[in-house]
């Protein structure tokens, strides 16, 4: 195994690897930037490394630092965790030219898969089911138009080099095309310096469903069945649940196989993920691979006990996965809330800041992957979400329950957070059934809901200290000591609605 791994990563993901470094017992180290200097992972951290301001470019982005800080640690591993350099193929080979192991897979690998042109030729020559779309990019307006008259509108527009939703456009007709085209063109060439856009039909009301896999460096492939991750957010996953409640065992099969056939393709080893667009009618498209450990992996470990960090630190170091397909058993069904530092009913605008106060949830088949504690101030500089919340319950009614219990004890006072919109979101009709897709969100009215649910709390707490004050006044009346009864006390049997709404002497 390991002398020493460099997480060169911050927030939750940071303190997910280190302790897996921990139990394996490999000796780790992490970086910090200036807004970083507190945070979890750092206190976690018997070594740390300052690798400069707090600008993600000027620090956790920054190749060369991390590569000089891994060597001055003697690191000769590096794990990047998600977001940040984990898919970046210049950063692999950089690692790989000096000597050092990077946690993932082959350069290669991440820079076809994340080519959307690139990996859709390979998904179409793996026998993998793609949506209908071009070959390749369009070169021109005149090309897409005549393309999109042949497929039919309503069209996608995508970016070859996006990915995310970036530079990609929705056509209904044939009037929008040229505005269409210009735009996603521009936006294209502005956030990857490539404007290749390429065309697919559209997919009315889509599932995103993804499948885990993982392979060793020995040639053995297992996937980890499937994810829901339809609660979507402008392309940003909110809720994300295994079992998915819409899939099938047959589509699953064939989801899974096809997940592992595009990996062999590719010479894939270590953990990734394959996306895909499933319509109503259970037809499913590859959509793309993401070459790194996902943001929601937990719910992947929920329900099968398998714990995908430990497994990638083993696939790096060469070793084998001694597993069967056939025993990896999902158990269970788990549901992840993202905990975001963000305003949800001001267009969820990040919110950060001192953390006044803090309760962390807790019960059987409770998760909470976090990267903050009470005192620590949320950084402006990086992506607001502060923690997963993961619920695993026998049922996907349990699980529901579990998290509900869990979102409603979960108290993170001094930063506005998007608790109470997780509460409604999963509360609701459409979820509770788990008849939803990826419009789910622009159908509910989560803003009018989560100010209906302030307005109850808001009505209950009025009503606790209602009667904590008769309380104490009567107390005081009948020479009792006041507080007889603790306002703590009181606003639990309130919150429980087992007051009794005795009359009082008034
Ligand atoms: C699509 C699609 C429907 N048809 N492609 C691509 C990026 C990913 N984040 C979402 N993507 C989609 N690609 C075709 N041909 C629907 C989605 C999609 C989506 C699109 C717009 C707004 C929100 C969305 C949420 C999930 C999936």
């Amino acid at each position: 195994m390991f002398r020493k791994v460099l997480i060169a990563n911050r927030g939750e993901i940071a303190v997910r690897v280190l302790r897996a470094a921990k139990e394996l017992g490999i000796p780790f180290a992490t970086v910090y930037s200036e807004a970083d200097r507190d945070a979890l992972h750092v206190l976690m951290s018997g070594e740390s490394y300052f690798i400069g301001p707090s600008p993600s470019t000027q620090s956790y982005l920054n190749i060369e630092k991390i590569i000089s800080v891994a060597k001055e640690a003697g690191a000769d591993a590096i794990h990047p965790g998600y977001g940040f350099l984990s898919e970046n193929p210049e950063f692999a080979r950089r690692c790989q030219e000096e000597g050092i192991t990077f946690i993932g897979p082959p350069p290669e690998a991440i820079e076809a898969m994340g080519d959307k042109v690139t990996s859709r030729k390979i998904a179409i020559s793996a026998g993998v089911p793609v949506v209908p779309g071009t070959e390749d990019s369009v070169e021109s307006f005149e090309e897409a138009k005549s393309f999109a008259r042949e497929i039919g509108y309503p069209i996608m527009l995508k970016a070859s080099a996006g990915g995310g939703g970036k530079g990609m456009r929705l056509v209904f007709e044939e009037s929008e095309l040229k505005n269409a085209f210009d735009s996603a063109r521009r936006e294209a060439r502005g956030a990857f310096g490539d404007d290749r856009i390429y065309i697919e039909k559209y997919l009315e009301e889509p599932h995103h469903i993804e499948i885990q896999i993982i392979a060793d460096q020995n040639g053995n492939y297992f996937h980890l069945n499937e994810r829901e991750c339809s609660v979507q957010r402008r392309h940003q996953k909110v809720i994300e649940e295994s079992p998915s409640p819409f899939i099938t065992d047959e589509l699953r099969e064939k989801m899974a196989n096809s997940a592992i056939r595009l990996a062999k393709k590719v010479g894939y080893f270590n953990a990734g993920t394959v996306e895909f667009l499933v319509d109503k009618h259970r037809n499913y498209y590859f959509l793309e691979m993401n070459t790194r450990l996902q943001v929601e992996h937990p719910v992947t470990e929920m329900v099968t006990g398998i714990d995908l960090v430990k497994a990638q630190f083993m696939v790096a170091a060469g070793e084998k996965l001694n597993w069967e397909q056939n025993r990896i058993i999902q158990r269970g069904h788990a549901i992840e809330a993202r905990i975001y530092a963000e305003d949800p009913l001001n267009n969820f605008n990040p919110s950060p800041g001192r953390i006044i106060g803090l309760i962390n949830p807790g019960n059987p088949g409770i998760r909470l992957d976090t990267g903050v504690y009470q005192g620590f101030t949320i950084p402006i500089y990086y992506d607001p979400m502060i923690a997963k919340l993961i619920a695993w319950g026998e049922s996907r009614e349990d699980a529901i329950s579990r998290i509900l219990v869990a979102l409603d004890e979960y108290r993170l006072a001094g930063v506005k957070n998007n608790i109470i919109f997780h509460q409604v979101v999963i509360n609701s009709e459409p979820f509770r059934e788990g008849k939803y897709d990826t419009t789910l969100l622009e159908k509910l009215d989560y803003a009018a809901l989560i100010r209906a649910k302030k307005k109850e709390l808001i009505k209950k707490a009025l009503v606790a200290a209602v009667f904590v004050f008769i309380e104490d006044s009567s107390a005081e009346d009948s020479g009792k000591e006041s507080g007889s009864v603790s306002s703590w006390k009181m606003l639990g049997r309130i919150q429980q609605g087992i007051m009794r709404t005795r009359p009082f002497k008034l």
